[in-house]
C-alpha cells in the first residue's frame, strides 16, 4: 500500500494536493494539524492541515481533529457527576445542587449533557471541529461542497446540519445529503420574478453595474424577447454616452431587433425622453458602467433614474467575482437604489460556491441569470431552486444533471 502525505495551510488546498497528485478517488487516511517549527526547530512554525492519504487503499477517511479529543472534552464533566466536586469551575448553580444534595445525580448530569451539548453547538458555530470523527459519506460530502468552491467553515455547517436532520441510515449517501443540502440552500435564496408587463402600464426598468459586465447584452436579451417573444412594445434609452461605441451597440441591437432608442446625455432630458415612449409597454434603460468605488458617478445614476421614475433597477453582477467583490460591489451601489440582482456570465464562472454566503443573506433578489454571449437566448428568469443546485454542482449551468 503506497501512502503519502501531504501538508498546506488550508484543507482545501490540501485536498486539492491529494486530488492532483493521486486522482479523485484517492482515500483520505488521516487529517490533522500539525505546528511546524522555524529555526532549527527553535522557533515554532505557522500551522498547517496534514493529509495522509492513498490512491490504492480504499478506507474510512477522518476528518481533521482541531480540538481535544471527546473524552478530554468530557472527562472534567464526567468526574464532577460522578463525585460532585472536580469539576475545576461549575457554575454556582450546578455547585449548589451537588453540594446540598437537591437534586439527584441523575439530574446533575443530565444538566452536564446538556452543557456539553451547548459546548459542541458553540465550537461548531466557532467554525472548530466537533472533534467527533465523521463516517466516510459525511466526509466525501464535505470534501465535495470544497471542491464547489465554499469555504472549509460553510461546508463544515452545511455537513453539521444536514447531519443533524438526516436519518442514520442516509448518511452514508452523499448525492442524497446534497440534494437536502441544495434544498436547505434553495429555501435561502431570494428571487423575484422576471419584469411583469401588464397591458396598458408601461415599466420602466434600468440596468446598472460595474463596466463590462453585460448591461447592455443583456438589455439585448431582455429587449429581444419582449418584443420578438411577446410581442410588447419596447423603447430603448441609454445614458452611456461616455463611449461612442457603447451607443453604437445598443443602436446595432436596437435596428437588429427594429426597436426605437434614445440617447440621454444629462438628468433632465430623461424625463423627456421617457414620455416620448408614451404607450409602450417597457421602457429599458442602458447605463454607463461605474465603479463602485466612485460615489459621485453612482450618485449621479440616482439622479437620473429618478428622472426616469424607474419600476425597477437591476444590479448587474458577473458571476466571475468573489464573494467580497459582490458584496462590496452591491454596498457601493445602494446608492442608486437597485431592487434586484441580476447575475451574469454564469458559463464562465468555473463554481458559484463562493457567492453562496452574500447570494444567501438575500439583500437583494435575485432577477434574471446570463448564461453566454448568444442574444436573445442565452438569459433565464432566476429560478432558486436550480440556482441551488449549480451552486452545489447538481446541474450544470445548460441545466442538465452533472
Ligand atoms: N460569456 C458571457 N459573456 C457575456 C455574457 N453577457 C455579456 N457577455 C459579454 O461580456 C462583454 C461585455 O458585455 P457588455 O454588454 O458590453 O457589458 P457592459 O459594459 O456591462 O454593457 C461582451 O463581450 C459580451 O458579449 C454572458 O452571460 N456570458
Ligand atoms: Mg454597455
Amino acid at each position: 500500500m503506497e501512502v503519502h502525505t501531504f501538508r498546506a495551510d488550508t484543507m482545501h488546498e490540501a485536498l486539492a494536493l491529494v486530488r492532483r497528485e493521486l486522482g479523485p478517488d484517492a482515500a483520505i487516511l488521516r487529517t490533522r494539524e500539525v505546528r511546524t517549527s522555524r529555526w532549527f526547530g527553535l522557533l515554532p512554525g505557522p500551522r498547517k492541515i496534514e493529509v495522509t492519504a492513498s490512491a490504492s487503499v480504499n478506507v474510512p477517511s477522518r476528518l481533521p481533529s482541531l480540538e481535544p479529543p471527546r473524552d478530554a472534552l468530557t472527562a472534567p464533566l464526567v468526574a464532577f457527576g460522578e463525585a460532585g466536586l472536580n469539576l475545576e469551575s461549575p457554575s454556582a448553580e450546578t455547585r449548589n445542587l451537588a453540594l446540598h444534595g437537591e437534586a439527584s445525580v441523575r439530574e446533575v448530569r443530565s444538566r452536564l449533557e446538556s452543557m456539553e451539548h451547548m459546548l459542541h453547538e458553540l465550537c461548531c458555530r466557532n467554525g472548530t471541529q466537533s472533534g467527533r470523527d465523521w463516517p466516510e459519506g459525511l466526509f466525501r460530502l464535505y470534501a465535495d461542497l470544497i471542491d464547489a468552491d465554499l469555504s472549509e467553515e460553510e461546508a463544515r455547517n452545511w455537513v453539521e446540519r444536514v447531519r443533524v436532520d438526516a436519518a442514520c441510515d442516509h448518511i452514508e449517501e452523499p448525492a442524497l445529503l446534497k440534494t437536502r443540502i441544495a434544498r436547505m440552500v434553495e429555501s435561502e435564496l431570494a428571487v423575484c420574478g422576471p419584469i411583469r408587463l401588464s397591458r396598458g402600464q408601461r415599466r420602466v426598468a434600468a440596468l446598472i453595474g460595474p463596466t463590462g459586465v453585460g448591461k447592455t447584452t443583456t438589455i439585448a436579451k431582455l429587449a429581444a424577447n419582449f418584443r420578438l417573444r411577446e410581442n410588447r412594445r419596447v423603447g430603448l434609452i441609454t445614458v452611456d454616452t461616455y463611449r461612442i461605441a457603447a451607443v453604437e451597440q445598443l443602436r446595432t441591437y436596437a435596428e437588429i431587433i427594429d426597436l426605437p432608442m434614445q440617447v440621454v446625455s444629462a438628468p433632465r432630458e430623461m424625463r423627456e425622453a421617457v414620455q416620448r415612449f408614451a404607450g409602450f409597454d417597457l421602457i429599458l434603460i442602458d447605463t454607463a458602467g461605474r465603479s463602485p468605488k466612485d460615489e459621485i458617478k453612482i450618485r449621479e445614476l440616482r439622479a437620473i433614474l429618478n428622472e426616469a421614475r424607474a419600476d425597477e433597477v437591476h444590479l448587474v453582477i458577473s458571476s466571475v467575482v468573489g464573494a467580497k467583490a459582490l458584496r462590496q460591489i452591491i454596498d457601493h451601489f445602494q446608492t442608486a437604489s437597485p431592487t434586484a440582482l441580476l447575475l451574469t456570465k454564469l458559463d464562465e464562472a468555473p463554481s458559484l460556491g463562493g457567492l453562496l454566503p452574500v447570494l444567501s443573506e438575500g439583500r437583494l433578489p435575485l432577477s434574471y441569470l446570463t448564461n453566454g454571449q448568444n442574444v436573445p437566448d442565452d438569459i433565464e428568469v432566476a429560478d432558486a431552486g436550480k440556482l441551488a443546485r449549480m451552486i452545489l454542482r447538481l446541474e450544470n449551468v445548460a441545466g442538465t444533471a452533472s
